[in-house]
């Protein structure tokens, strides 16, 4: 990466930001002067003059002072959490931006999984006494609890920076290698899911940050983009164009708040069926391997959604409106791409990788390229399947999950995934035929054997 092409790219950032917490033009206070009688408008005038002169300390208390005068007065809450943000070193929103893109290889790095531990740790430790009162602000601008001077959507762009920093920086604490929890080639935009899986007891903290920069960046789409691409490896960026990153952007957003509506609300003891994606194993019970596309619908037709979720190379957010290249490498647009409603995860379609050659879905005895119905929906087109609200992949057509309600299948299941002892086991094939049906009707006496393998018997 040339220094050219590197300021080249952080010039519209800095457009980007100049209206956000890295701007002083947010101020428009009213000129009254009354600061002796805790008058709101007055003392968030001191506070900004007292800013400008970079006196924080006396900044941050005048704007406390407005503050408990009058909760709703919007200009001295984002007064406040730009003071408590420009006090730390290099906490300004550019600064952090700038740390995304400092890497000794921008291909497949960034910059916070290349510094030192202890300024990883003052980082953080400063985005959280920023998102104090931050996350106060949002909280009243968005129950209506504000005089609306300055919203949300003013300050959106600087609030998915601080998000996106906390993201990457618990990245960082788990792999100290960026591969791609984000990538992207012709096809799409990706979230490769199987990274996930290194996060640990931190997926859900992960997720909780990432879906809050996601609803930061869905209200300043434009300007997110942008910082998006700041924060991704160069890799992910070369086969999408400029014009179609912001509706990638916004597509991948929804699906990350997606899975953090799930990740927050599933029970406890269900979570390894939900956020283990493409292990190889059948996790809920119902005989089938990594079953599920994690598009937010019901693949396999037992009524649950995104359960035992497979890893794949497609989730293709945006359709053939990517960037080609032709035979002089020149960048040419596909005219003829359709855009999809990217309010939901618009698979298109779905390509094998490597490890599913190995792999056996629905256990029928063919796997990988040489069973494509493990791979393709009964309908491609995402539009044509929400009109037939059918999103069944071609292998669950004769699947049958006989039972009464939901919650009876769901306790079914749950009795055979944990019935994981082959010294001593509890369902024997027949019963979990009769129990689940499911892809349990394709196994033989020896495929059930091979069920209990790297299991831990409990
Ligand atoms: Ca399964
Ligand atoms: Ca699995
Ligand atoms: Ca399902
Ligand atoms: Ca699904």
């Amino acid at each position: 990466m040339s220094k050219i092409s590197q300021s080249k790219r952080i010039w519209p950032l800095v457009i980007a930001l100049s209206v956000g917490i890295a701007g002083c033009n947010l101020f428009h206070p009213t000129e009254s002067h009354d600061a002796e009688n805790d008058d709101a408008a007055a003392l968030t005038l001191d506070g900004y003059h007292e800013f400008q002169k970079s006196n924080y300390d006396s900044a941050r208390r005048l704007f406390s002072r407005a503050i408990a005068a009058d909760s709703g007065y919007s200009e001295a809450w984002v007064g406040l959490s730009k003071c408590v943000l420009n006090s730390q070193e290099g906490l300004n929103a550019f600064e952090l931006v700038s740390y995304a893109q400092k890497a000794d290889d921008k291909s497949t790095s960034n910059g916070f999984l290349e510094m030192q531990d202890h300024e990883a740790h003052l980082i953080s430790k400063g985005i959280d006494s920023v998102l104090i009162y931050l996350n106060q602000f949002i909280v009243r601008d968005t129950t209506g609890k504000t005089d609306k001077k300055v919203r949300f959507s003013d300050i959106a762009d600087s609030y998915a920076i601080l998000l996106l920093t906390k993201a990457a920086l618990r990245i960082r604490n788990v792999q100290t290698e960026l591969t791609s929890v984000l990538s992207a080639d012709s096809a799409g935009m990706k979230l490769n899911l199987n990274t996930l899986n290194d996060l640990g007891d931190s997926l859900k903290p992960f997720l909780k940050d990432m879906a809050a920069a996601s609803e930061a960046i869905k209200v300043a789409p434009d300007a997110s983009a942008e910082i998006i691409k700041a924060y991704l490896p160069d890799s992910t960026r070369q086969d999408i164009g400029d014009e179609f990153y912001t509706d990638a952007t916004v597509g991948l957003a929804n699906t990350v708040i997606q899975l953090n509506d799930r990740a927050q609300t599933v029970e406890e003891e269900r979570t390894d069926v939900f956020f283990v994606f493409g292990n190889g194993m059948d996790d809920d019970g119902d005989g089938c391997v990594d079953e599920e596309v994690v598009d937010n619908y019901d693949n396999d037709g037992d009524g649950e959604i995104d359960e035992d979720g497979r890893d794949y190379r497609s989730v293709v957010l945006v359709k053939n409106t990517f960037i080609t290249k032709d035979e002089n490498n020149t960048a040419q647009v596909n005219k003829n791409g359709k855009v999809y409603d990217l309010t939901k995860s618009q698979v298109d379609y779905l390509n094998t990788i490597e490890k599913y050659e190995t792999i056996d879905i629905d256990m029928n005895g063919k796997m990988g390229t040489q069973d494509p119905d493990e791979w393709q929906y009964v309908i491609r087109d995402p539009d044509d399947r929400d009109e037939n609200d059918n999103h069944l992949l071609k292998f669950a057509i004769d699947l049958k999950f006989p039972g009464k309600n939901l919650a009876t299948k769901i306790k079914n299941k749950e009795l055979i995934r944990h019935d994981t002892d082959v010294n001593n086991i509890k369902y024997t094939l027949k019963k979990r035929k009769e129990m689940i049906g499911g892809c349990w009707v394709n196994y033989s006496e020896e495929d059930f054997k091979k069920w209990f393998e790297g299991r831990n018997a409990k």
